[in-house]
C-alpha cells in the first residue's frame, strides 16, 4: 500500500430528521390530539487513531465523508431513527487541522484516542410538542437542523523514538534492517528509500521504534532530492542518529555539516535534539575504522561510533547508547480519551 502522509478532506455530519405533523386517528375518538414525533438526530463524525491504520492512503482517494441523516418523526409520538455516526480511522500520530483556519484540532497519538469533528444536527420537534391550552391541534412541526461540513487537513507524523538521518546511500535502511524486523529496501544507489520505514527494536529489556527517512541532500530546503517533505516525521523523535558513510567521496565531517544545515533550515529545534553520530561501513575500512572514528570525534568534539550495518559490528553499542534516550520517551495526547457519555 502506498504511503500517504497528507490529505485534505471534508466531512459532513448528518442532518436532523424533520418533526412530524400528525393527529391521532382512533375509532370513537373524534378529535384525537396531535401525536407527530420528533425527528432523529443526525450522525456525528468522529476521528479515531488506530495502530491498524498505517497511512492516510484511503483519504487520498476518497475526499468527502459524511455521516447518516436522522429520519423524520412518525405517528403516535414515535421519534425518528438517529443517523449512524461515522468513524474515520487514521494512523496513530495523525494531526487534524481545520483546513481553513489552520488551527490544530487534535493530535491523535494513542491507540483509540478519538475526537468528535462534527456534531449531527438535532431532530425537529413533532407537532405533539406544540400543543398548548389555547392550541389543541397545532399543525406546526420543526424541520431538522442541518449538519455541519468541515474541511480538514490531515497530517501524519510518525511516532518513532529514534530517527536515522543521512545522505543517500549512507546505509540507513541497511541499519534499520540490522536492528529491527523492518524489510526496508536496500540498494547501491541514492534514493532507494522513497517513503519512511518504521522498525521496532527489541534490545535488552527495552522496546522502541526507529524510523528510516529518505536520504537528505544539500539544498533539500530548496526542493533538491526529495526535499524536506519527510522531515516532519522526525519532529517527534527523541533522538537522532546521523548515519555517515566511511566510503563516500564526501568526507564524513562535511556530510554531517550538510545534514545539520538541512535539518536546521527545516526546524531549528532539531539541532538541539539529542543526537548520536555513527560512522557506517566500518567493515570496508577494517581495523582502521576505530582510528578513523576517533579522529572524526576529535575533529567534531562529539563522540562517534564506528559501526557496520552490513556485518552488525558496533550495532549493539549503538543500541546501548540509545537506551537512556528512549526510556524517557513518552508522548501524551492533547485530546481527552473518548467518553461515550459526554454530551
Ligand atoms: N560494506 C558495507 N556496505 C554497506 C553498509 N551499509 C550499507 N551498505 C551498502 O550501501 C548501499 C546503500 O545502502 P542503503 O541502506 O540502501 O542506504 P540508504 O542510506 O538507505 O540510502 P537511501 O535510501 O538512498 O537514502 C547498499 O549497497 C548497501 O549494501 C555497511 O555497513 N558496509
Ligand atoms: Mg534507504
Amino acid at each position: 500500500m502506498k504511503f500517504v502522509d497528507q490529505a485534505i478532506i471534508s466531512v459532513g455530519s448528518g442532518k436532523g430528521g424533520h418533526g412530524a405533523v400528525h393527529f391521532r386517528k382512533e375509532k370513537f375518538v373524534p378529535r384525537g390530539g396531535p401525536d407527530g414525533g420528533d425527528g432523529g438526530r443526525g450522525g456525528d463524525v468522529w476521528m479515531v487513531a488506530s495502530s491498524r491504520a498505517r497511512s492516510l492512503y484511503d483519504f487520498h482517494h476518497r475526499r468527502h465523508h459524511s455521516a447518516d441523516d436522522g429520519r423524520a418523526g412518525g405517528d403516535s409520538g414515535s421519534t425518528g431513527r438517529s443517523g449512524a455516526h461515522l468513524e474515520l480511522v487514521v494512523p496513530r500520530g495523525t494531526q487534524v487541522f481545520d483546513a481553513e483556519s489552520g488551527e490544530l484540532l487534535a493530535d491523535l497519538i494513542d491507540d483509540d484516542t478519538r475526537i468528535c469533528i462534527a456534531r449531527g444536527g438535532n431532530g425537529g420537534w413533532g407537532n405533539a410538542r406544540f400543543k398548548t391550552a389555547t392550541c389543541q391541534a397545532p399543525d406546526k412541526a420543526n424541520p431538522g437542523l442541518p449538519g455541519v461540513t468541515v474541511s480538514l487537513r490531515l497530517e501524519l507524523k510518525l511516532l518513532a523514538d529514534v530517527a536515522l538521518v543521512g545522505l543517500p546511500n549512507a546505509g540507513k535502511s541497511t541499519l534499520i534492517r540490522a536492528v529491527s524486523a523492518s524489510q526496508a529496501r536496500v540498494a547501491d544507489y541514492p534514493f532507494t528509500t522513497l517513503t519512511p520505514n518504521l522498525g521496532v527494536v527489541r534490545h535488552r529489556e527495552a522496546t522502541f521504534t526507529i524510523a528510516d527517512v529518505p536520504g537528505l541532500v544539500a539544498g533539500a530546503a530548496d526542493g533538491h532530492g526529495l526535499g524536506h517533505q519527510f522531515l516532519r516525521h522526525i519532529e517527534r523523535c527523541e533522538v537522532l542518529v546521523f548515519v555517515l558513510s566511511a566510503t563516500d567521496e564526501l568526507p564524513p565531517a562535511e556530510a554531517l555539516a550538510v545534514l545539520r544545515a538541512e535539518l536546521g533550515s527545516f526546524d531549528e529545534t532539531l539541532l538541539t535534539r539529542p543526537a548520536m553520530i555513527v560512522l557506517n561501513k566500518a567493515d570496508v575500512l577494517g581495523p582502521e575504522a576505530k582510528d578513523e572514528a576517533a579522529r572524526l570525534s576529535v575533529a567534531l568534539g562529539e563522540p562517534v561510533l564506528a559501526i557496520s550495518a552490513a556485518t552488525g559490528q558496533g550495532t549493539p553499542a549503538l543500541l546501548d547508547a540509545l537506551l537512556p534516550h528512549v526510556a524517557a520517551s513518552s508522548s501524551a495526547p492533547i485530546v481527552a480519551p473518548y467518553d461515550p457519555h459526554a454530551s
